[in-house]
């Protein structure tokens, strides 16, 4: 009889110090398997410290979106002139060379196979990094999951709270979001999956915490804050509570892109995202001075 503990994270997006207490919850509970999901790296400044815990941990691991951009700066593929994209080219001459030749060779789905459970792991959608399968979504999970020759379909991305369900008669799982997560204060979210005789056992959701504080003054000896406060500040609202601040904020800053008529994302040819969140500086900025007061940077 074949039994396996698989663990799930996802969107670690740079949170070493949320990744540690993961890994040692889940060493506590015998997991044997680790599958990271992408968006290892950004926001948070730490890219290379997590990178060499995920690749210790596992070569099960997928690019998200945050590493695809890293691929695109590189390939020079937008103008990166917005202040909102410091942050991104901060981690990319930050990282060895060593880490960016990780990223550049990292997959963007993985089909694994448990003891007969078949599972399909990506990290927006099977489609691309950038789709994101809601919950609500159920025109587009019942697309992916029709014709699914796999027995599960997991991925990440949304940020919305972990959760589960049956469609087409194959599970469908948001793994949660383990560095960012805009629901709680200090937790960080994974899921295990224990894999039984043939069939997934049980799905167990996990909230683990950790300290703020350390991820607090880890960003202040970083030197981010010399390139951009105003996406840490955003994500350390995210991460303590006030995650409905970086809500309001980012769509206060959609509405007056709207006003400008500008464009607010950038298209590609198979009608995905490849960027958004355009904000015009003096938005990006001017938005900043009014939130101030919830702002610790
Ligand atoms: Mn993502």
């Amino acid at each position: 009889m074949i039994k396996i503990k698989v663990a799930v994270i996802s969107d670690i997006h740079g949170n070493c110090v949320a990744l540690k207490e993961v890994l040692k919850d889940a060493e506590k509970k015998n997991v044997n398997e680790y599958v990271f999901l992408g968006d290892l790296v950004n926001d948070l400044p730490f890219g290379n410290e997590t990178l060499e815990i995920v690749r210790k941990y596992s070569n099960k691991i997928l690019k998200g979106n945050k590493e695809q951009y890293l691929i695109e700066y590189e390939q020079n593929n937008y103008d990166w002139k917005n202040v909102q994209f410091r942050n991104v080219k901060f981690m990319y001459n930050e990282l060895t060379e060593e880490n960016k030749d990780f990223i550049r060779k990292l997959p963007h789905k993985l089909e694994i196979e448990y003891g007969g459970v078949k599972i399909l792991f990506v990290h927006g959608s099977p489609k691309s990094v950038e789709e994101q399968l809601h919950r609500q979504k159920t025109d587009l999970l019942d697309k992916y999951t029709k014709n699914l020759e796999d027995d599960a379909l997991v991925f990440g991305h949304t940020h919305e709270k972990m959760w589960y369900d049956y469609m087409n008669n194959k599970l469908i799982l948001n793994a949660g979001c383990c560095g960012v997560s805009p629901h709680y204060n200090g937790k960080a979210e994974y899921t295990i999956l224990d894999i039984e005789n043939n069939k997934i056992k049980n799905i167990e959701q996990n909230l683990i915490h950790y300290d703020t504080n350390i991820v607090k003054q880890k960003i202040i000896d970083s030197g981010i804050l010399k390139e951009d406060k105003v996406l840490m500040n955003l994500t350390f609202c995210a991460i303590t509570g006030k995650g409905e601040i970086r809500y309001k904020f980012l769509r206060e800053a959609k509405q007056i892109m709207k006003e400008r008529n500008k464009k607010l994302s950038k298209i590609d040819e198979k009608g995905i995202y490849s960027y958004f969140k355009l904000y015009d500086d003096d938005i990006w900025l001017g938005l900043a001075e009014k939130y101030k007061e919830y702002f610790v940077f």
